[in-house]
């Protein structure tokens, strides 16, 4: 029985570089009482083009027991040549010539998801068993085609919304957005950014028309400008207030208005001035002063 095999040109370890005699385009190759045929092929990278990839570890599996289903490293007498597993150079080729049996591929290479080969039969000869390397950028085991979240390691893949965005790096974690668009680039995508075309380092909350943090309705009854998020200019006489956190007014949240809830907290409004009164309550308390959680140490600019 013979088996004649196609072989890939200029390919080290093939049959025709073993005997590259009469025949033109096609092998036989008899080695020790054996007969041996390829698998071959190309490890290619998803995340390049499919180009051709190299340093690629690539190992050849043979079903053992046959029938099992079972894969393990054959016998060095099974294959030329004897290395297993071998490692791609820029070509990115690979290829044993074996003795007959079903025989799969596993190729892996740091940074990309493990990839094994469909299970051949051999004889015939199987010539182009290639295989897509995917890339796994953030190392969580979910190359770039699987990945909702690519640049980002999120080994549970948990998307909330379900909108093939991941949660981790969804910036709408609970409405759904597949397209993720974001016209001011702040951290909300538009389609839970109450306020989506003005850049916010804060979450602006429901019905805040002036996206200051602070809504409309608890800017009226703390007499602020609900219309006008900053506008304190130093020395200008007869100024409304505009940004309810900034109680010490210089256009910034810091220490400084966190102390000036001080002197009143724990009292009632009144007699404390309603403007004190940052979640409308009556009373100066433990929510005025976390009112200035989200905005403290920001600025703004009249
Ligand atoms: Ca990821
Ligand atoms: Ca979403
Ligand atoms: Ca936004
Ligand atoms: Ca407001």
């Amino acid at each position: 029985m013979k088996f004649y095999v196609d072989c890939p040109e200029d390919t080290d370890g093939f049959p025709e570089d073993y005997s590259p005699g009469a025949m033109s385009s096609e092998d036989e190759i008899g080695f020790g009482g054996n007969i041996y045929v390829d698998p071959s092929g190309v490890i290619t990278d998803v995340c390049n083009s499919d180009a051709p990839l190299d340093g690629v570890t690539v190992t050849l599996l043979k079903e053992s027991p046959p029938g099992t289903g079972n894969f393990v490293v054959p016998a060095t007498a099974d294959h030329i040549a004897d290395v297993n597993p071998l490692a791609t150079s820029s070509d990115g080729k690979y290829g044993w010539v074996v003795v007959p049996g079903k025989y799969k591929v596993r190729a892996e290479k740091a940074g990309y998801v493990t990839g094994e080969s469909v299970v051949v039969s051999i004889p015939p000869a199987a010539t182009d068993v290639n295989i897509p390397l995917d890339c796994d950028t953030d190392g969580d085991g979910f190359g770039s085609l699987t990945d909702n979240c690519p640049g980002m390691a999120n080994a549970s893949q948990t998307d909330g919304d379900t909108d093939t965005v991941g949660t981790a790096c969804d910036n709408c974690p609970t409405t759904a957005n597949a397209n993720q668009a974001n016209a001011d680039g702040d951290t909300p995508g538009d389609m839970c950014d109450n306020c989506p075309t003005t850049a916010t380092p804060w979450i602006v909350p429901a019905s805040d028309g002036d996206c200051d943090g602070f809504n409309d309705t608890a800017e009226t009854a703390m007499g602020t400008d609900e219309g006008t998020d900053c506008g304190f200019t130093p020395g200008a006489p007869n100024q409304s207030e505009t940004w309810p956190a900034d109680l010490v007014e210089n256009n910034a949240v810091n220490i400084s208005d966190v102390l000036a809830l001080k002197p009143v907290y724990g009292t009632a409004v009144p007699p404390t001035s309603v403007r004190f009164d940052l979640v409308p309550s009556g009373a100066i308390n433990i929510s005025d002063v976390l009112a200035l959680k989200p905005v403290f140490g920001k600025s703004c600019t009249p």
